[in-house]
């Protein structure tokens, strides 16, 4: 425990408040979560019972998707930090050079089972590396060519986030927005899905979720028909292959931060989702050192709180090169991280907990 404290970066309080409608997850929803964020594979397994000592119920690691090799390689957390590449995908296969391989993946989950601890994992379909050279030959050749991989809108930026057509295939951030509809490249993906709970891990962090369609959602040209997440959600099988472990039995949320005209009600049909704004809320009421400075006795969330994940800061805050300008107000003087490019272990924590602010504010 005290090793873990000394090298947690982010210590800071999420919430998930009780009800019934999340008791479709076996262990309901006061999971506390330890966001191992660049943690290798080896150095969670090292840590597990302390992890467990501490009372955190699930480890969710950084994305462990094949990933870019970029500016030569390394793991440079700060400054210029090496982990943004974990978030560039290059294939959907298990294992990177920052993480670690498929076995070690293996062994960390089997020794979190052991000790009573479920892994879930960080994955981002949404969108390749921005180094299209860097594809791995293996997945252009799952969708049949590199022309099937991108929407066909997938490589102009987006310029209007509410706009969700422009939201949901356009590119984000130079990250080419992938054809998350195209059967061939779903099945693809469902291989590398299964493959992790078989593995081990027990359910799944969708990035960037906001930026892939809903049913009934404006399609892009190339897409047959927005599916993706009734197929990740194993609510269909694709070309025979559906998702290997009963939905109920997996803790899956979402990245969708609150904007203007996102579809928050559409998403929790799928998943629970992260509470953005009671994020800034919490952020800002830090930041000041007061906790009337906001308003936190509401969750700012549309959705069923049983089904919010909430944090108060991580590695998007941070670290994030481009960060949003609430994001960056948010970053309070002598908070930063220390620039300690040494310091590999870092975590993010996210704790949650069935009662609400204000029963927490007294
Ligand atoms: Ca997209």
């Amino acid at each position: 425990m005290k090793k873990i404290i000394s090298i947690v970066l982010i210590a800071l309080m999420g919430l998930m408040a009780g009800g019934a409608s999340a008791a479709e997850a076996p262990q309901g929803n006061n999971e506390i979560i330890l966001h191992a964020w660049s943690w290798s594979f080896n150095t969670i397994k090292e840590h597990l019972p302390e992890i467990k000592a501490a009372g955190y119920t699930i480890v969710q690691t950084s994305p462990i998707n094949e990933c870019v090799v970029g500016e030569g390689g390394g793991r440079q957390l700060f400054g210029h930090g090496k982990w943004y590449y974990h978030y560039q995908p290059t294939d959907w296969t298990i294992g990177n050079y920052q993480l670690g391989t498929r076995d070690e993946f293996k062994a960390m989950c089997a020794e979190a089972k052991r000790l009573g601890l479920r892994v879930i994992v960080d994955v981002l379909p949404n969108h390749t590396v921005i180094d299209r050279t860097q594809i791995n030959a293996r997945l252009d050749s799952a969708v049949n060519g590199r022309e099937n991989l991108f929407h066909a809108n997938g490589l102009w930026p987006i310029k209007d986030y509410s706009d969700r057509y422009q939201c949901t295939t356009g590119e984000m951030g130079t990250l080419p927005d992938v054809n998350t509809e195209n059967p061939d490249f779903q099945y693809y993906y469902m291989q590398f899905v299964n493959d992790v709970l078989a593995c081990g891990a027990s359910g799944f962090r969708y990035d960037t979720a906001k930026h892939i369609g809903l049913p009934g959602e404006m399609r892009d040209p190339k897409s047959p028909e927005n599916d993706f997440w009734d197929v990740a959600m194993g609510r269909k099988a694709v070309k025979g292959l559906r998702l290997a472990v009963p939905r109920e039995q997996l803790f899956i949320y979402g990245e969708v931060l609150q904007d203007r005209n996102v579809p928050e009600q559409g998403y929790a049909e799928y998943m629970d989702l992260t509470a953005s704004n009671y994020g800034w809320v919490l952020r800002n009421v830090l930041n000041k050192h007061d906790a009337r400075a906001d308003n936190l006795l509401t969750w700012h969330h549309s959705v069923d709180p049983a089904h919010l994940v909430t944090w108060v800061e991580s590695h998007d805050i941070l670290q994030r090169p481009r960060l949003g300008r609430h994001e960056r107000r948010a970053h309070p003087p002598g908070m930063g991280l220390p620039d300690r490019p040494q310091v590999w272990h870092t975590a993010v924590l996210l704790t949650s907990s069935r009662q609400h602010p204000r029963q927490l504010l007294g």
